[in-house]
């Protein structure tokens, strides 16, 4: 925190070239304009070459959050019931001191797994999460948080079957003559994509879009598989059956690179292309066009997204999905292959943490609601920052009914007051990335870059480093001479960086990781499997895997409630942040089929519901979905609906086949009038 008048940037105007860390695949170079210390506008930067020159709608206005009236300025303690968000101002000093008692308490009477840090950070850079904060806990001897939100099915894939080996880059999305988009819509959640999918295309190559949804890619594809959501392993299945049938496997490759084939090939056999339609409910016909297609193409790509892997058989989808380059043979030439998260390419120690894991009890923070009404020992403690769970993750009644209880000290460390915030026992102001140093990672392109100050901060609001920092101060949890500070960290971060990283990064050069900017699949890099082969088929997965590997599960609910519901990513907020500045009307999105039999018409309002929750709100009724799927945004605010309730109101708190992760498109509800209710 500054002592004196602000000095940062105080002159008339000055440019600075920063970096969004935002939870988006992208991470683009940001050049904002300030006067007299003051934010003017955020625009694109050139450094990452990727993202050249523009950058979202969204980051544009981050403006409007930094000074917005839902920003946190002062540490505050509640004043009124629970959910209620009325607190009073306290310094520092008092809120610090305060935590520090309350976990040396908790720990004293309850053992210290009765304290839950909650954090996912995907919006964070490399230094504003699992630094000081994971010192903290780490050293105290909390409770682990399984972070399973996201990419946990794809991550559990992609480690099973090529141990995380980074994949293709935007940049060569252009040499590709067939791009297939598995279960991911650019053109919200990464529209750096974009412009390099349509020059594939202009250079003749064939575009398929797998989703439920036409969104704005699959309009301007060859073919647009709207699948039923949670099919995807049949359609997968049915390609891999008909390339080991039909001469399209490449068996040279299979022998030489990867373990397991037979196994997957048997898996297979019962997918013909009339089976996987019947179950995806697309046209068989369709599935063995693009099976054709794949067979016969080279360079061909395969873009797999993260909508498919949030349902029960979402770690089985990915895995077939992240196989099919290997059986087809499509490695080794530049634009062939897959693409998925890249943040592999860089291989971050974080040795900067300084601390070993303790053997504690591991919480998977999608059954958050369990874990605080249900669990034994209890959560006593809940200490929430880099996250918003009021409202992101799944069966959100039963986490706000665990929020409610008077028995639970909450901490929300956070910008803004959320939804979650509104349930605290004390809150902490945090600063944003532009008001701290940080480092930002990309995870579909390859890029690092340096984030730095570009206004002073808001109220009195601390950097996460530091205020972990100070916390572990007053529990006597620091070493000598150990950098627990924001700006300390970041100059220990940038010399334990891989290479020559860090030397790059002072002197304001993008880094280049040893796999290159742009790496060629089985050419600039192997698979990081101990035997650098491709495991197509684990028994040991086969054995955790509910129904077993590459096999489909059928969601029972789908019986009693026959609408599938979706929740995206949508082009107005990153995962819930933002989510406080005003929006346009909210919408249910339906197909015209399923509205009319339910006699309900554009802009009525509606109840979306199931055993666990209802969301009220307008409906929109629309035939980019398919019959049978309906489609709420990802990351509302509680303000947004008509009731309070959002999409994760409705979403099952079950876990994915591998890796634990979220079922947020494993929904099943229905609809209907509230005129009428
Ligand atoms: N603007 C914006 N950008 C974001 C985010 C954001 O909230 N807003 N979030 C960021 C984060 S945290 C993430 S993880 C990524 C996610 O980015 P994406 O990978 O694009 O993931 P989603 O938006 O969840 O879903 C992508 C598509 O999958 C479709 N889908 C849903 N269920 C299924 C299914 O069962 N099968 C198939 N084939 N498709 C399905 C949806 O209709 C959707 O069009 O985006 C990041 N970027
Ligand atoms: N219905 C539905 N829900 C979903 C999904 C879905 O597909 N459908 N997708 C899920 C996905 S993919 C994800 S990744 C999760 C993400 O869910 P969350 O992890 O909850 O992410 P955000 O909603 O972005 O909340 C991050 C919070 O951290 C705060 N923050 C940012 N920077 C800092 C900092 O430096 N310090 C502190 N202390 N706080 C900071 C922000 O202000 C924000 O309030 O949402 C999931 N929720
Ligand atoms: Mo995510």
């Amino acid at each position: 925190m500054a002592d004196g008048p602000s000095r940062l940037h105080s002159g008339p105007v000055s440019v600075v070239e920063t970096a969004c860390p935002m939870d988006c695949p992208d991470s683009c170079t940001v050049t904002a304009k300030v006067r007299h210390g003051r934010l003017v506008s955020l625009e694109g930067g050139h450094r990452n070459p990727v993202t050249d020159g523009y950058i979202c709608a969204k980051i544009r206005r981050f403006g409007e959050r930094l000074t917005g009236p839902d920003r946190l300025l002062y540490p505050a303690v509640r004043k009124g019931a629970k959910g209620q968000g009325a607190f009073r101002r306290v310094s520092w000093d008092e809120a610090l001191d305060l935590v520090a008692t309350r976990l040396r308490e908790t720990r004293e009477q309850w053992g210290g797994e009765a304290i839950l840090p909650f954090s996912y950070g995907g919006s964070n850079g490399l230094l504003t999460q699992d630094t000081t904060d994971a010192r903290l806990w780490r050293r105290f001897g909390t409770s682990r948080l399984a972070r399973t939100v996201c990419a946990a099915p794809t991550g559990a894939a992609n480690e099973a079957l090529y141990g995380k080996m980074p994949s293709v880059s935007y940049q060569d999305f252009v040499e590709a003559t067939l791009i297939i988009l598995w279960g991911v819509n650019p053109s919200a959640s990464g529209i750096h994509l974009v412009p390099y999918v349509r020059e594939a295309q202009r250079r003749g190559a064939r575009l398929v879009v797998i989703d439920p949804r036409r969104t704005p890619l699959a309009r301007l594809a060859d073919l647009h598989l709207a699948v039923q959501p949670g099919s995807d392993v049949a359609v997968a299945l049915a390609i891999h059956r008909h390339l080991f049938e039909h001469g399209g496997a490449d068996l040279a490759f299979l022998a030489r690179h990867t373990t397991g084939s037979e196994p997957l090939r048997e898996r297979a056999r019962p997918w013909t292309f009339e089976a996987a339609a019947e179950v995806a409910g697309v046209k068989a016909a369709a599935i063995e066009a693009l099976a054709e297609w794949y067979a016969e193409s080279s360079p061909a790509l395969i873009r797999c997204g993260w909508g498919l892997e949030r349902n029960r058989n979402g770690g089985n989808a990915a895995m077939a999905i992240l196989a099919l380059p290997a059986v087809g043979g499509k490695f080794g030439v530049r634009g062939g292959g897959y693409a998925m998260s890249n943040s592999p390419a860089w291989p971050i120690e974080r040795t900067w943490i300084g601390a070993e894991e303790p053997a504690t009890r591991l919480v998977n923070m999608n059954q958050l609601g369990r874990a605080l009404t249900a669990f034994d020992p209890p959560v006593k403690l809940l200490f929430v920052y880099n996250c918003n769970p009021a409202v992101t993750m799944p069966n959100q009644h039963l986490v706000l009914q665990g929020l409610e209880r008077e028995d639970l000290f909450t901490v929300v460390f956070d910008q803004v007051i959320t939804d979650t915030a509104h349930y605290a026992d004390l809150v902490l102001p945090a600063t944003s990335f532009l008001e701290h140093y940080d480092l930002a990672r990309a995870y579909g392109p390859i890029s690092l870059q340096i984030i730095q100050p570009v206004v002073e901060p808001a109220g009195e609001a601390r950097s996460n480093t530091d205020v972990f920092g100070e916390i572990c101060g007053r529990l006597n949890l620091l070493k000598e001479d150990e950098p627990a500070g924001e700006l300390d960290l970041m100059l220990q971060a940038l010399g334990d960086l891989p290479g020559s990283a860090g030397d790059q990064l002072r002197e304001n050069i993008n880094p280049e990781p040893d796999c290159g900017f742009t790496p060629v699949q089985f050419v600039d890099v192997l698979p990081r499997t101990a035997d650098q082969r491709v495991q197509l088929f684990s028994a040991a997965l086969d054995a955790v895997a509910p129904a077993g590997l590459y096999q489909y599960q059928l969601n029972p609910e789908g019986e009693r409630y026959p609408l599938a519901l979706i929740s995206p990513a949508s082009d107005r907020t990153i995962s819930s942040t933002l989510g406080e500045l005003p929006r346009p009307d909210v919408k249910l999105l339906m197909h015209p089929d399923d509205a009319s039999r339910r006699g309900l018409e554009d802009g009525d309002e509606v109840r979306v519901f199931n055993d666990r929750g209802e969301v009220r709100c307008r409906l929109g009724v629309s035939n980019a979905l398919r019959p049978g799927v309906v489609s709420l945004p990802k990351g509302l605010w509680r303000r947004s609906t008509l009731n309070g309730q959002t999409a994760t109101a409705l979403v099952p708190d079950t876990l994915t086949d591998l890796g634990g992760g979220a079922c947020f498109n494993d929904a099943r509800v229905d609809v209907a009038s509230l005129a009428r209710a």
